[in-house]
């Protein structure tokens, strides 16, 4: 399987971790939604990353689908995601508010590198900031709840993978815990999470997207 997208974007890296982990073995196409985007809409017509290339030559798109994918081809008890009930609807809540926050912080990011700066408008970053903020606050409670435990059940589930993927994504590109804001729970969890070698095989550096980058 072919995995288009850099690392440095927490929806790649999550499917990346998540085939690390199940031990899915995949090639990697370093490709930047910014100067590669006609590369990637060969494969996926929507520009986006992460993009999936099977070996029947689909592709697959959308980071929650591919993650269904590998779930299912795991099996129920290897599966990342809790099966059903409870600890599933837990885990729904929080990829949503963790992936929200993500999509945020990403608005944030494209409002300055694609749009010039007479072109900005102030108020749409600070609702977007507002509600990154929020929703990662929202995560930490949860975290909190669970200190020093995995975020649901007594094992890493998908959960932790993406909390992990989103939260180091913001430090790196937005800086989130400037101006006296931090995060402690999710801190810690990703510092666990971030030790570990299928994460730390699939870390980059912030890469500031962009028509030539
Ligand atoms: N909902 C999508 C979000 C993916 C996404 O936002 N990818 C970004 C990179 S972090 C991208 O490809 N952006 C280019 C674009 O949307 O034009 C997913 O989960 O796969």
């Amino acid at each position: 399987m072919i995995l288009i997208g850099m690392f440095d974007s927490p929806f790649v890296r999550r499917v990346a971790v998540s085939m690390n982990l199940l031990g899915v073995q995949f090639e990697h196409r370093n490709w930047s939604m910014g100067k590669d985007f006609e590369l990637i809409r060969h494969f996926n017509p929507l520009g986006r990353v992460p993009t999936l290339v099977q070996p029947d030559g689909e592709a697959l798109i959308e980071s929650t689908a591919i993650l269904d994918l590998l779930d299912e081809c795991a099996g129920p008890e290897r599966a990342l995601m809790p099966r059903s009930g409870k600890d599933r609807r837990e885990a729904l809540r929080i990829l949503a508010m963790a992936t929200g926050a993500a999509e945020k912080g990403v608005t944030q990011v494209y409002e300055t590198v694609f749009r010039p700066p007479e072109k900005r408008y102030r108020p749409w970053m600070e609702r977007c900031h507002t509600q990154m903020h929020a929703a990662l606050a929202e995560v930490n409670r949860l975290a909190q709840i669970r200190a020093g435990h995995w975020l649901i059940g007594d094992r890493m589930t998908q959960a932790d993978i993406t909390t992990t993927c989103v939260y180091t994504f913001l430090v790196d590109a937005l800086d989130i815990n400037r101006s006296g804001v931090s995060y402690p729970e999710l801190a810690a969890i990703a510092e666990r999470c971030e030790a570990l070698p299928e994460f730390r095989a699939v870390k980059a550096e912030w890469f500031v997207p962009g028509e030539t980058g």
